[in-house]
């Protein structure tokens, strides 16, 4: 019983090489792979929640033809409030701007935390081609429309103010989460994530989810396209909705999610987060993977 106390402490106790504690044992990285286009969207720079590290990782470890950035990438609203910038997230700026050089098409679609870049829709900032929607022909013929997809809060009945608050108790939330999980982390105990918790304490979180999904694809469905991908509600999805494929690539606040489509076409959701070991520093950062947001952003 002392034993197993002990040893759960074990971190607290000084290492056998002078005091500091032991260092995490190296893992070996997922291996590089090359896709025909990566999708993905929510990463917020500019906020303490953006799991830039995690995505500069990502980016720097995986190439592709064609790089989509579905919206929220910087988020211009925290910005505007108080200013916080790490270098993780200048690498992030970095990888993707390698990524030009290496002749990646990238694609930049603006959300709304970043809609202070929809006034340049059509133009090229420094490589990176930025439109306010696009169609995506897939590998196998399939022809997806991508966006942001903040345009449908209005058909769902939330309001932009409505959003700002909502924005501001999800930023809290997530504060609160990394600072429980560090108290947890230093008893011993396992990641449980509060704005989880709260997600399914809110059921009209859950119902604006299903909602927005549904009515996302419905406004699909007319444009004559086989499906749409999005970002936006922090919920990385990949299902069928009447006729149209509905794709979400999740986020990187939370979830470190991406879409990603390979040579012939087939479209999978990667959990870049539980790619990596479980003692990863970087992934005990980022917390659990596959969870929604708590208030979409
Ligand atoms: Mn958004």
């Amino acid at each position: 019983m002392a034993l197993s106390a002990w040893s759960t402490l074990w971190f607290l106790a000084p290492s056998a090489t002078g005091g500091k504690r032991a260092p995490y044992s190296p893992h070996p990285l997922p291996a590089a792979r090359q896709y025909r286009t990566v999708f993905v969207s929510d990463v917020h720079l500019g906020t303490r929640g953006c799991k830039a590290e995690l995505l500069a990782d990502f980016l720097a470890r995986n190439t592709c033809e064609t790089l989509y950035l579905v919206g929220d990438i910087i988020d211009g609203w925290q910005l505007k409030y108080r200013w916080y910038w790490t270098d993780a997230q200048t690498r992030v700026v970095a990888e993707i701007l390698r990524k030009v050089d290496e002749g990646t098409r990238v694609i930049y679609v603006p959300g709304n935390h970043d809609e202070f870049l929809r006034e340049y829709c059509g133009r090229n900032i420094a490589g990176i081609e930025i439109v306010a929607d696009a169609i995506h022909g897939t590998a196998d013929g399939r022809r997806l429309l991508v966006l942001h997809g903040d345009q449908f809060d209005g058909v769902i009945g939330y309001a932009k103010w409505l959003a700002h608050v909502g924005d501001w108790a999800y930023t809290l939330a997530l504060a609160l989460n990394d600072r429980l999980h560090d108290i947890r982390r230093r008893f011993g105990l396992p990641y449980w994530s509060l704005s989880a918790y709260l997600k399914r304490k809110v059921k009209n979180a859950v119902e604006y989810v299903s909602r927005f999904e549904e009515v996302v694809a419905k406004a699909a469905a007319p444009k004559g396209v086989d499906g749409v991908l999005c970002g936006h509600i922090h919920q990385a999805e990949m299902r069928r909705i009447g006729t149209i494929l509905y794709l979400n690539d999740g986020d990187w606040v939370e979830s470190c999610t991406a879409l990603v489509e390979d040579a012939g076409g087939h479209l999978e959701i990667l959990h870049w987060a539980s790619s990596t070991p479980a003692s990863d520093p970087a992934r005990v950062l980022a917390g659990a993977e596959g969870e929604a947001a708590l208030i979409p952003a």
